[in-house]
């Protein structure tokens, strides 16, 4: 029942992943074409974010229609065999659940805004105008109002990001019966289980000012799980940016009948500007990141289930955000994946992270596609932000840069299209690319590859308990995994200059060399000294008092 605490999983962003048919989106026979890609990297399930149908105002994430596929990323038969051949090879397909809100092209919406009579009318969230106006000043996430006007029944109703994505009231008990029914039909079809958009939204009540972490959100989870999940060996896994080590186990504890495991965001959001949140990220701090995923592996160390993460769509890309894109870009993408594949939780990959790939960087505005971006640039410029300013935030901090087609060679288009892409390709794909890294036995997919394999089965690795050392060095990132009397000891410079520190009370790395970011290492003698981007680590007995000999 927990086949997903030894696998990894990698998302796909099947917008540009690989297009089949030339049109310059990526769709579901693209992915079918590259499944023995997963199957050499060794993953053991795909994230999949949205192929229903939509109008792409979110790329997606906005839902008109639950029970099938947009037609620019095939139909409901190709979605049967994705499913199929991903079975074939062993890799469960895990859907994207968005339904903390629906497009407004949803019939569902459609219906329910034509009239304040219609049956589905308390399916979403309407608030008459107060003075002439919005119910209040809240904004949306994605830029302007959070309450939109209706002209059909002269209401407000909640739209939490776009205006085209109204949020859905989950008080309404047949809206959640019909939600039940859906997940089932996908569970039914044969998927492994799935990842819940925004799922800490889902217990809003809005007369209260409460968004997330609401007062019937554990309610409904666990009716979702006794509806959906009990008794299927399905994986959940809530995205939770709200969520903190105190409220992480009422999800994912064991006896609470909601989640597996959820992504939490703490160490993404450590990095923020306090007040331009994204927009003006802050210096890479490694104490920062290390404490936020220390407190979890703490907090989630004897219950519940972390997801290990540095990227995903909706982020930069990991060697661009946390590593180096010059001279040390292949070993600082090893050392970042060596130190969270190794810690307690699944670990996740983003596509194209398994080559390193870098943040595709955009000098105009025109150049960007994700509405996020779009509607806080006009915001930032009409507020007196320099646009060079704001489009500086965005390359580095925003959504599109890691949303550009995954390079697989070197040809035009880079294996991805042959058509025109519906996003700019990262100009460096002639030396970053599947084809060339994959030929590299120490590039960087090999190293996922061994990494992954490394999981697999692995009693130590999958439950080993985990201890932090060194929590305020600057550069260096250390900690062990314990189990059954043996010892895992992970120790990475994550910075790119020479890193040095007194070996800490305690740490002891021993043993047989596990991985290495350089030439193997099978310990670190008095004194720690590693190169930039070093990182290892290595497996032996438990050290501790040398057994009394028997006296003779
Ligand atoms: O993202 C939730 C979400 O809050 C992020 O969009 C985040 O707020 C933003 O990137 C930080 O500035 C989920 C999906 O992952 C995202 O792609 C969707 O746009 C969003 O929900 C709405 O469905
Ligand atoms: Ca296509």
């Amino acid at each position: 029942m927990t086949w997903w605490k030894d696998r990894t999983g990698y998302q796909i962003y099947p917008r540009s992943f690989q297009d089949s048919n030339g049109d310059g989106i990526g769709d579901l026979r693209g992915i079918i074409d590259r499944l023995d890609h997963l199957v050499d990297l060794g993953i053991g399930f795909i994230w999949l974010s949205p192929v229903y149908s939509s109008p792409m105002a979110d790329n997606g994430y906005d839902i008109s229609d639950y029970r099938n596929i947009a037609p620019e990323f095939g139909t409901l038969g190709d979605m049967d065999r994705l499913i199929a051949e991903a079975d074939k090879r062993d890799i469960r397909i895990v859907m994207d659940l968005v339904v903390n809100h629906t497009s407004d092209q949803h019939p569902w919406f459609q219906e329910a805004s034509a009239s304040s009579q219609a049956e589905k009318r308390d399916w979403y969230l309407w608030r008459a105008p107060v003075n002439g106006g919005p119910p209040d000043d809240r904004r949306s996430y994605f830029g302007g109002p959070a309450w939109r006007y209706s002209a059909a029944t002269e209401m407000y109703y909640l739209a939490l990001f776009t205006p085209e994505q109204p949020d859905l009231n989950w008080n309404n008990a047949d809206l959640r019966a019909e939600i039940w029914d859906m997940m089932r039909w996908w569970l039914d079809r044969g998927i492994g289980g799935f990842r819940m958009d925004v799922i800490d939204h889902i217990g809003k009540d809005v007369d209260a000012g409460i968004i997330t972490d609401g007062p019937r959100l554990h309610d409904h989870l666990q009716e979702m799980h006794r509806e959906v999940l009990a008794g299927r060996d399905a994986l959940a896994v809530g995205e939770a940016w709200s969520a903190t080590t105190d409220t992480a186990l009422l999800y994912t504890g064991r006896d609470r009948g909601e989640l597996d495991m959820m992504f939490q965001f703490a160490h993404i959001t450590a990095l923020w500007d306090d007040g331009h949140g994204k927009w003006r990220p802050k210096r890479f701090d490694l104490t920062a990141i290390k404490r936020v995923w220390t407190d979890w592996q703490i907090a989630l160390q004897d219950d519940g289930w972390n997801a290990l993460f540095w990227a995903n769509h909706d982020l930069p890309r990991a060697v661009s955000r946390y590593g180096d894109e010059g001279a040390y870009r292949v070993r600082s993408a090893k050392a970042l994946a060596l130190v969270l594949h190794l810690m307690k939780g699944t670990p996740f990959v983003y596509q194209g992270e398994e080559i390193g790939m870098t943040n595709t960087r955009f000098d105009r505005i025109e150049d960007f596609r994700d509405i996020e971006v779009l509607n806080h640039y006009a915001e930032a410029l009409a507020a007196g932000t320099a646009a060079q300013d704001f489009i500086a935030g965005a390359n580095a901090n925003g959504r599109d840069g890691g949303r550009t087609p995954v390079l697989w060679d070197d040809a035009p288009g880079a294996g991805f299209t042959t058509g025109t892409p519906w996003i700019g390709i990262n100009a460096n794909y002639k030396d970053i690319n599947v084809a060339v890294d994959h030929a590299d036995p120490n590039g960087v997919f090999a190293f996922y590859r061994q990494l992954i394999a490394l999981r697999r089965g692995d009693g130590l690795i999958v439950h080993g308990r985990f201890a932090p050392f060194l929590d305020d060095h600057p550069q260096l990132w250390a900690y062990t995994r314990e189990q059954a009397g043996e010892q895992l000891s992970v120790i990475a410079n994550i910075s790119g200059t020479e890193a040095s520190s007194p070996v800490p009370p305690g740490l002891q790395v021993t043993g047989q060399p596990v991985l290495s970011s350089m030439a193997p290492r099978g310990s670190i003698g008095t004194k720690i000294t590693l190169a930039p981007w070093e990182a290892f680590a290595v497996r032996g007995p438990l050290p501790g008092p040398s057994p009394t000999l028997p006296a003779k």
